[in-house]
């Protein structure tokens, strides 16, 4: 098995096997199909050509395949399971079956087998094996939703890939700094950019991501405005008309006090929210089957009850869901009863939009480490979905989100450090150690960890030796991330990587200074030169760990949140 035991215990609900394995002589598993999935549909998903898993054209159509099936894979429709989830039974004689009761179960299933087969020596390795999987929320995925600059088109190209292959499936186009979502909201999109959210759409599509539009007219929207209406259908109707069919009003950051005509007719912004929700949706309905909606009310990080949320809870029609960020924007712990509590003030269906790891409010960070904090069961208290707002750097916020995607998949069992050391190897493959030794400076501060305890004791000891090590170790790591083979990372994390080897510098110029007492010609200069550098910086390490040491050894101090500034002998601190 190339996935080992242990893990395939983690990643799937429920694992079962024998020690037994299946094994078929060949280079690929070369698929003959007997399909009850449906009568009318073709098989179809993203599958390399090259890749170890092939399926055959039913005999007869494809002339070109002398090489016959060495597999029989049976797609069967369950209905018991639910939506996304499926089972997958490899059978000692040679014959597989999946089950599901929709088509990304399906692709979820053939996922897991690829993830369960190894080739190798001309045969293929199945172990004998029986999965049951489902999600714990129908809904999980991303919002880019982040202030700043929106990622670009083949960075979100990448993220609806990653998403599929990562058992999510949402992708919610929400980037604040995109004038056409927000602040010209009444615009249409210009020719080259819709057309680009076209072919998002049919990426999406096309991996079985649901794409959702999202827009947010609170700012200026003039409730009371028959124009104004007619410019947000006709927003949502070039949507429509490209085949999209989940949405997203957002009211969140504005100025929500009504005035004016608002306030003479709508008298309170809940009303008035609840309003617009409601006219967006009974428009949606008059052109579509099935609608989407959910909204992103103003009152999106709290717990409490306000006469807001009850004039939505009354007023929002009941299929509309509801989003909430947790007790903060920043939520370091969403636990079982604040999600009861808002769920019970808002009466809806709450989706909750995680921060997580988003450094829209920290641009000189990364955040690097696994999502903590968040209630097992927030599935069985009112919330059906659970969307990641990313980093402005996305190839960086894989390494959360692949952690989040455990959790979405599977809160029940969630395990953070497990999830980490997965996500981690993922991503970086053979430098997994180092990679994880520089996620480690780069902890989320928003959530909850022991944050740099082994770092600051060290410091606090002034352990020089230990020290010493752990800078030479950030140098060694630094270089090598630096030449990884992922030019996205490279790009995203450099400036954080030149920082680290900055810091370690300034480490060795604070050392030469406090060894030698300060007596070497020169140590003042260099240490000067070091610290003036790590300063030029725009972005720091969440360790920070240059400073740190020097404000140990009493040659630094603290200067507004997140800066130091150095302090010699010749020179007064005030
Ligand atoms: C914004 C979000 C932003 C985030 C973090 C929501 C619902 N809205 O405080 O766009 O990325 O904070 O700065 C937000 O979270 N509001």
């Amino acid at each position: 098995m190339t996935m080992p035991l242990r893990e395939g215990q983690y990643y799937f609900r429920d694992y079962y096997d024998q020690g037994e394995e299946l094994v078929v002589e060949g280079q690929q598993l070369r698929i003959e199909l007997t399909s009850k999935f449906s009568m009318t549909q073709k098989w179809e998903w993203p599958l390399a050509a090259e890749g170890p898993i092939v399926i055959l054209e039913p005999s007869g159509e494809n002339e070109e395949t002398p090489e016959p099936g060495n597999i029989k894979l049976e797609l069967k429709y369950e209905r018991s399971l639910k939506a996304d989830g499926y089972q997958l039974d490899i059978r000692k004689d040679g014959t597989i079956t999946i089950a599901a009761s929709n088509k990304r179960g399906l692709r979820y299933g053939m996922d897991a087998l690829h993830r369960l087969l190894s080739v190798g020596e001309g045969k293929c390795r199945l172990p004998v094996a029986a999965i049951h999987d489902e999600p714990s929320f129908p809904v999980r995925g991303i919002i880019e939703g982040f202030y700043g600059t929106p990622w670009s088109f083949e960075d979100r190209m990448d993220a609806v890939r990653y998403l599929a292959a990562h058992r999510m499936n949402t992708f919610m186009h929400a980037p604040k700094d995109d004038p056409y979502h927000r602040e010209l909201w009444r615009e249409p999109y210009p020719e080259n950019l819709f057309e680009q959210i076209r072919e998002l759409k049919q990426e999406c599509d096309t991996q079985l991501v649901d794409f959702y539009y999202c827009i947010s007219p609170g700012n200026d929207l003039q409730f009371r405005s028959e124009e104004d209406f007619a410019s947000l259908e006709a927003k949502l109707a070039a949507m429509i008309a490209i085949g999209v069919r989940h949405f997203a009003l957002l009211m969140d950051d504005i100025d929500y006090a009504l005035s004016g005509e608002n306030l003479h007719y709508l008298e309170r912004s809940g009303l008035a929210h609840a309003y617009v929700a409601n006219r967006v949706y009974d428009y949606l309905s008059c052109q579509l089957q099935k609608v989407m909606l959910v909204m992103c009310p103003a009152e999106y990080w709290s717990s409490w009850d306000t006469e807001y949320k009850r004039d939505i809870r009354e007023k929002l029609h009941s299929e509309i869901k509801v989003f909430w960020t947790g007790s903060a924007v920043f939520a370091r712990q969403v636990g079982s009863r604040p999600a009861q509590e808002n769920y019970s003030h808002y009466g809806h269906e709450l989706w909750l939009w995680d921060n997580i790891p988003v450094n829209d409010a920290d641009y000189d960070r990364l955040f690097l480490d696994p999502v903590r904090g968040r209630y097992s069961r927030l599935g069985q208290s009112g919330h059906q979905a659970v969307v990641a707002n990313p980093m402005v750097q996305w190839e960086c916020s894989k390494i959360t989100l692949n952690t989040m995607a455990h959790y979405m998949w599977n809160s029940e069992r969630y395990m953070p450090e497990l999830s980490w050391e997965l996500s981690v190897r993922e991503f970086a493959g053979e430098l997994a150690d180092d990679m994880m030794f520089f996620c480690r400076q780069n902890l989320n501060s928003q959530l909850y960890s022991r944050g740099y305890e082994e770092l600051k004791v060290a410091v606090h000891s002034r352990d020089i030796r230990w020290l010493d090590a752990y800078f030479d170790r950030l140098e060694s790591v630094s270089y090598r991330l630096l030449e990884m083979e992922n030019s996205k990372f490279q790009t995203e994390a450099e400036p954080w990587l030149q920082r680290a080897l900055a810091d370690v510098e300034l480490w060795r110029a604070l050392r030469r200074k406090v060894i030698t007492g300060g007596t070497e010609p020169g140590a003042d200069e260099e240490l000067r030169k070091r610290a003036e550098a790590c300063r030029a910086f725009e972005v720091r390490l969440g360790s920070d760990p240059a400073w740190m040491a020097a404000e140990a050894w009493g040659l630094a101090v603290r200067e507004g949140k997140k800066g130091y500034r150095l302090i010699l002998e010749d020179e007064v601190v005030i």
